[in-house]
């Protein structure tokens, strides 16, 4: 970790900036994936699976049996934790349906909007070092409150052939359409422009390697919408006297842990706090399973110590993190500064580790500072809403003029016409 002790605000630009990694190369490549999937469907997905899985698939499509025998291989208890997760999950999403509100605007002008799902929606969960089970609750469930018709899974085979059954389970429980064999730029091709067993969706969701990633941005300027842009996890905590060093290493690592370029920082005003957490990060990242992720992870990281609760705060807005941990007594009071964060977590017993699987909230958030302008996924991602309206000839006679008047400013004569036919015939009779 990289300690900076008081750093000027100039200084402070080029520190929220994160590690780029420029990923145009990949570009050709990605394109010849789409090419070969557009020409051969399902035939290049095979081809692809062996050439970079290197798994010969029977099928494409995980089977009824397959799906069936997952279940048994699902240890119990963590079953009933998905159960949980799941549960609070869809209490969370299920209270961001907005009723439908019919306003009128003028007399017998009235609109509203309605929201209706996205028909097809594809989610790709990675698969490789750790199975993203949890993400597929955080995209499945809100998919399902929303109705969508199809909710179509990618997910890359292991070398056997298999997927984990905990995906399998998860994907089960939430009536995951279809569970396709597939991963990196081939999968989203496919979800994108579709095979003969994969429908064509309208919108893209879920994280992935740099391959999808990219694969993802090039379908989206096809018109293919998609979830986020992706980037490496992050956290941000803010931590004060009363923060517990060992509670705070734990949440830093926990982050770190997802990868080598993920980014994790440490704001306080006292050195003594950095410090003291730095003690502990070295003496926790030594026993983790994927220390060689987290430690790469803690030399892109900052520890800060800064002047004031407000410079926190202020640092942290223009740092816009993924999560942001506030890890301090008073944290009401900070709390209503925040206007840059994808998901924040209150006071010290609030790891960010809840959101990740079971609190309730979506743990797909916006990275790499894009939280200044987006929000993470949510029921919302998964609806599009539609505005309607209804005039009465009174309506028409209220707002007619108005219209008028506007249309012929802008020079746009049919535009006044439909108006004004309409009111010639309202004043005839
Ligand atoms: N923290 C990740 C999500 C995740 N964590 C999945 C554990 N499993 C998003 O930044
Ligand atoms: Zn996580």
């Amino acid at each position: 970790m990289r300690k900076i002790i008081q750093p000027a605000t100039a200084a402070w630009a080029d520190l929220v900036q994160r590690p780029t990694k420029n990923l145009e190369e990949l570009e050709p490549g990605i394109l010849e994936t789409f090419q070969l999937v557009k020409e051969q469907g399902d035939n290049a997905l095979l081809q692809l699976a062996e050439k970079y899985d290197g798994v010969q698939l029977q099928s494409l499509l995980a089977t009824e049996e397959e799906i069936a025998a997952a279940e048994s291989k699902v240890p119990q208890e963590l079953k009933e934790a998905i159960l949980q997760a799941y549960s609070n999950i869809q209490l969370f999403h299920t209270q961001q349906a907005e009723p439908v509100k019919q306003v009128e605007t003028m007399t017998g002008v009235s609109c509203w909007r309605k929201s209706v799902a996205i028909d097809k929606v594809g989610l790709y969960i990675p698969g490789g070092t750790a199975p993203l089970f949890s993400t597929l609750l955080m995209l499945g469930v809100p998919a399902r409150i929303a109705g969508c018709k199809d909710v179509i899974l990618c997910t890359p085979p292991a070398k056997d052939g298999s997927i984990h059954p905990a995906i399998l389970y998860t994907a089960s429980l939430l009536g995951v359409t279809r569970i396709v064999k597939a991963g990196g730029a081939q999968a989203v091709a496919a979800m994108a422009f579709g095979t003969e067993s994969v429908p064509a969706v309208y919108k893209i969701f879920g994280p992935g390697n740099q391959y999808v990633t990219v694969a993802k941005q090039l379908v989206s300027k096809a018109g293919v919408a998609i979830d986020l842009p992706a980037g490496p996890s992050e956290v941000l905590v803010i931590a004060d006297e009363s923060a517990n060093p060992a509670f705070v290493a734990a949440d830093l690592l926990s982050q770190a842990e997802h990868g080598a370029d993920s980014q994790v920082v440490l704001l306080t005003t006292s050195e003594s706090v950095l410090e003291k957490v730095e003690q502990e990060l070295n003496v926790q990242l030594e026993v983790l399973p994927r220390k060689d992720f987290a430690a790469k992870a803690l030399e892109n990281s900052l520890g800060i110590v800064l002047g004031s609760k407000q410079e926190m705060l202020d640092f942290s807005n223009l740092y816009a993190p993924e999560h942001l941990i506030l890890s301090v007594s008073d944290f009401e009071e900070l709390m209503d500064g925040i206007t840059n964060a994808g998901s924040v977590f209150l006071g010290h017993f609030s790891p960010e580790s809840a959101g990740d699987y079971a609190s309730g909230t979506n743990h797909t958030l916006p990275t790499n500072s894009y939280a200044r302008a987006y929000s993470g996924v949510s029921l919302d991602s998964f609806v599009k809403k539609i505005t309607f309206q209804y005039i009465t000839r009174e309506g028409l006679q209220n707002i007619g003029q108005t219209i008028e008047t506007m249309a012929e400013a802008e020079g746009l004569e049919a535009h006044k016409n439909a108006v004004s036919i309409r009111l010639k015939e309202l004043n005839r009779v």
